[in-house]
């Protein structure tokens, strides 16, 4: 059996981080062993959530897992506080990456803005952590960020993602997927490319108006899953893309606070089928 490590924050309330990315990867199949960055009592759109910052555990536990000799298929980081903390995860992925895929996503904002807390510094860190990836998953805000661009906002060429998906990958990662992409009316999805082979395509789901938070982190989860299993990327990203669109049908009629995420656990046989 494939095992990863996911290495992001426990978010109590609002389903997304490891409380998503867990059920997932273990439903399709793989072994996720957890690498708690933070502990929050929700996650941050939530007003004033607590939080105790783990950085400096991180070094304790990964310490015992090399005593262990326990090691990893693959290693999956996701939303991070700091950017001191970066460095001592990119530390961890040095010791453990072994032949395993590293796989980033730049959690940072959505919709043209930084999530809460982030900093013009953590951007850049975050710009140079993703060169230590074999894959990046940066929504399109992110992915702007991160090149040093405006918001491209909604009205956008499919030649305008196929720079902004090349110019990720002279970040250092060779393969870049930029999610939260439409071309057309109804339709959103992603886009890839990889470097190294030049394949680039696009992958397109059913758009559900409104508004469904944690998606991202699912979208991600569905990835490293699949890429354990051993998928080519674009099955991994059509399976992802299928999953999350689902997520958000089954999740759309409810009368809901969308920062309680979406209802992903209603569609979790799919994984497993
Ligand atoms: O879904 C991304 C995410 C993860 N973890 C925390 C967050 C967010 C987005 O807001 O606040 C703590």
């Amino acid at each position: 059996m494939k095992r990863i490590a996911a290495v992001q924050d426990i978010s109590c309330v609002g389903r997304c981080s490891l409380t998503v990315a867990l059920p997932i990867i273990s439903a399709m199949g793989v072994e996720a062993c957890p690498l708690p960055t933070a502990l929050l009592s929700s996650h941050t759109l939530f007003p004033d959530p607590t939080k105790y910052d783990l950085t400096d555990v991180l070094p304790e536990i990964t310490g015992h897992w090399k005593k262990i000799g326990v090691t990893f298929d693959g290693i999956y980081t996701g939303y991070s506080g700091s950017v001191r903390q970066l460095d001592v995860i990119s530390e961890f992925i040095r010791e453990f990456r072994g032949d395993g895929f590293v796989f980033i996503d730049p959690v940072m904002g959505d919709h043209g803005r930084l999530y809460s807390g982030f900093t013009a510094e953590y951007v850049a860190k975050m710009a140079q952590f993703c060169g230590m990836a074999d894959i990046i998953v940066p929504n399109l805000t992110e992915a702007c960020l991160m090149l040093g661009i405006d918001y491209i906002g909604e009205d956008y060429s499919e030649g305008d993602l196929k720079e902004i998906l090349r110019g990720l990958t002279t970040l250092g990662a060779a393969k870049a997927v930029v999610t939260g992409v439409s071309l057309e009316r109804g339709r959103l999805g992603a886009a890839a490319y990889d470097s190294g082979s030049g394949e680039y395509f696009l992958c397109m789901g059913d758009r559900v108006e409104g508004s469904f938070h944690g998606t991202g982190d699912i979208f991600a989860s569905v990835c490293v899953g699949a890429l354990a299993k051993g998928e080519a990327l674009r099955n991994a990203v059509e399976q992802a893309v299928r999953f999350t669109c689902e997520c958000i049908k089954i999740t759309a009629g409810d009368s809901r606070d969308s920062r309680y995420g979406v209802n992903f656990e209603r569609v979790l046989h799919i994984l497993t089928e």
